[in-house]
Parts: C-alpha cells; sequence; structure tokens
C-alpha cells in the first residue's frame, strides 16, 4: 500500500458530498438531530451501512443532501476532500458537484458554487492552485511552472491542482441543466473547467440534457458523462455519438459499443470499488479494466465517492496492482498518463509530467 500512497496520482471522478468524511457527515447529522430537525438514530443507522445497491446509493445521497446543503457545510465538506486527496499525494483533482437551489436557505446554485469556492479558499495545509493560468498574473503563473511539491523554508509544502466540474443531475430539466452550463461559463475564471453528467441513471431521458450539453461544449467548456452505468444500448449509443472528452464506469456496454468506444479513443474513468458495491459488475476479475488496458485504451483510475464507498486513490491503485497483477511501474506509468486526459491546459499538464519525472526519479 505504502508507493501506492507515495506515488503522485490524478483524480478525475470524484463528487463532492459523494468524497464526505463519515465523521463529517455524522457531525452534521447530529448537529440537525440535536436541532430537531431529523432523527439521528434513523440516519446514523443509514449513513453506517456498509453494503448498498445503486439504488440504495440514491436513497443515500438523497439524505446527504438533506444533512450538507448549507453553505458552510459546503464550505466545510469541500476545506476537508481536497486536504483528504492532498494528504495521500493526489497532486490534480477534479472535484464535481451539483449546483443546489434551496430557497429556504437563501442558496441559488450560484451561492452554492460560491461556498464551494470558499472551500477551496480555506485550505491551508497544502498550497491549493485552482485559478487558471489564464487568468493568473504573470508572476504567479511562473510559481505554478514550479515543481507541484515545492520546499518552502525548509519544509517539504504539498501543492494540488484543483478544477471543478458542474453536475447535471438526471432529475433536472433542461432549463435547469442550462442554468448550469450558464453559471460554469460564469465561474471558469475560479477554475470551473467543465460539466458532468450524473445522478441516478434510472432516471431521465438523454434528450432532455443534450442542448444544454451541446451548448456546453460549443462555448469551450469540457464534458463527461456518466455512460453505461444501467442497461440503455441507445442511451449508451448517444452518448457516444456525442463524443464527450471522458465518459465514467461503461459498465453495461455491449460489443458494439466497445467497438464504437475503442474507434473513438474517448477515455474512460474507472470506478473498481464503486462499481464492485453497486452490483454494476459482477465481480472485479470480470470487470472491463482488463479488456481497455490490454487494449491500451486511454483509462483512469478514480474513487467515485471515497466516503459513500469507503475508499481512497491510493486503495484503488492498489486493488487495480493486486487484481489484475500489476506492479508498481505500470501502476505509476497508468497515473502518469492520467495527465493527458485532464480538463487543464498545457501548463499544468506540463508542471504535473515534472512532478511525475521527479517523483520518478526518487523512486529509482
Ligand atoms: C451517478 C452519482 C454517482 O453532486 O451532491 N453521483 N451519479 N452514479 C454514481 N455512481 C455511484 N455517485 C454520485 O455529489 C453527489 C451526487 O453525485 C452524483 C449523484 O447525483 C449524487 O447525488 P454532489 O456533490
Amino acid at each position: 500500500m505504502e508507493w501506492c500512497v507515495s506515488m503522485p496520482k490524478i483524480e478525475l471522478h470524484a463528487h463532492l458530498n459523494g468524497s464526505i468524511r463519515d465523521s463529517t457527515l455524522l457531525d452534521l447529522a447530529r448537529a440537525l438531530g440535536d436541532k430537531g430537525l431529523i432523527d439521528f438514530s434513523q440516519v446514523e443507522h443509514v449513513i453506517l451501512k456498509n453494503d448498498r445497491s445503486l439504488s440504495e446509493v440514491f436513497k443515500l445521497f438523497d439524505l446527504i443532501h438533506i444533512v450538507t446543503t448549507d453553505h458552510s457545510s459546503i464550505t466545510r465538506i469541500t476545506k476537508e476532500v481536497v486536504e483528504d486527496f492532498a494528504s495521500e499525494n493526489v497532486v490534480y483533482l477534479e472535484l464535481r458537484t451539483t449546483p443546489k437551489k434551496n430557497d429556504s436557505l437563501g442558496m441559488s446554485k450560484r451561492s452554492y458554487v460560491e461556498a464551494v469556492l470558499e472551500g477551496l479558499r480555506a485550505v491551508s495545509s497544502v498550497d491549493v492552485a485552482f485559478i487558471p493560468n489564464s487568468e493568473e498574473p504573470v508572476n504567479l503563473s511562473s510559481t505554478l511552472l514550479s515543481d507541484a511539491s515545492d520546499k518552502c523554508n525548509g519544509n517539504t509544502r504539498k501543492k494540488i491542482f484543483v478544477r471543478l466540474l458542474l453536475s447535471i443531475d438526471r432529475r433536472e430539466t433542461t432549463e435547469a441543466a442550462m442554468e448550469t452550463v450558464m453559471l460554469a461559463l460564469e465561474m471558469r475564471r475560479f477554475g470551473v473547467a467543465g460539466i458532468d453528467l450524473s445522478g441516478n441513471p434510472a432516471v431521465g431521458e438523454w434528450i432532455t440534457y443534450l442542448p444544454a450539453l451541446m451548448f456546453a461544449r460549443q462555448q469551450g467548456l469540457y464534458v463527461t458523462l456518466h455512460c453505461g452505468e444501467v442497461s440503455n444500448s441507445k442511451e449508451i449509443h448517444n452518448m457516444l455519438d456525442f463524443l464527450p472528452q471522458r465518459i465514467g464506469h461503461a459498465c453495461f456496454f455491449e460489443e458494439e459499443h466497445w467497438r464504437k468506444l475503442k474507434s473513438s479513443n474517448i477515455p474512460v474513468e474507472i470506478c473498481l470499488t464503486s462499481n464492485i458495491r453497486t452490483l454494476s459488475v459482477p465481480t472485479i476479475d470480470a470487470h472491463h479494466f482488463v479488456d481497455l488496458y490490454n487494449a491500451k485504451h486511454p483509462l483512469v483510475l478514480c474513487t467515485d465517492d471515497s466516503g459513500v464507498f469507503s475508499t481512497s486513490l491510493s486503495n484503488e491503485y492498489k486493488i487495480a496492482a493486486s487484481t489484475f497483477g500489476l506492479g508498481q511501474k505500470e501502476m505509476f506509468e497508468l497515473s502518469k498518463n492520467s495527465i493527458e486526459f485532464i480538463f487543464a491546459d498545457d501548463v499544468v499538464k506540463e508542471v504535473l509530467r515534472k512532478t511525475f519525472d521527479s517523483a520518478a526519479k526518487s523512486l529509482t
């Protein structure tokens, strides 16, 4: 496990509220219980349940959202999630979250995202670079060109790049999806790089989100889609025809979907523990990671919901290494290759390549 933790890693598929610490979730739930707003004993039982089907996971998310969706909680969770990823040597993190509107709390989608940004600014244990280079004053941008782990006053201080993806929930209408895309465009200068389509895959129709996704792409936002989390051949075809920059999961693909995916070379975000826990793949040995890896198809290991599934990115690397018989060198290469699929500019990619190169020297 040690080298899985110490090597630099890139996380491209992490849902903010799914990455919440258990301790924080219980803490926030207890506080609502004390105010008489929820029955804590009921909620505690649901939070601590370990094995959940895909539909139970979405019920849990509804509960998590009741507990977490106020500005200060969102700020706290963001700060903690970034700190947690940085502590296991994630050097680049794309964090995705669904902007939420809650009139009773005075929350708009914009104020939700502002609370997330506040969380990024609140991180103190590690340097967080989330403003894109094009928005940085020249001297700051040159600082970013240094290695992602700098010597500062004799101490090594970690750096993490963070980019945000705004998620469209499959329960949303076309108008709501468009509102999220407009917000992402407005928030680009604060590190919002793209759009994700997620939420319960048993809900909603592709055609509902298509106008907003097309507009996002026209405006130069990156797009990643949860694709094939359930069996839905027509939707999988439609999604692949859209040519998103990445897709997540790809569990219920049939031969013709694999053919289309491979010929279009769309990178796949692979979430091993999540897929096993939600029974989206029958066994870990049968996971499509093997076929994609052997075919040299672009892929990246990710956590999905590290809190909900009690995992970490280091753990995902460890599982892949031990299950598929891959060594430290192969896992390092897999991690380094992920740089090519990030939703950030060439300057960031170059910094990350240097970070991996200097880590490679210390490994040999
Ligand atoms: C699809 C998922 C997901 O946005 O509130 N989400 N969507 N499949 C998954 N696989 C298990 N895991 C998480 O984070 C939680 C939200 O992310 C999406 C769901 O919409 C969930 O409500 P945010 O930060």
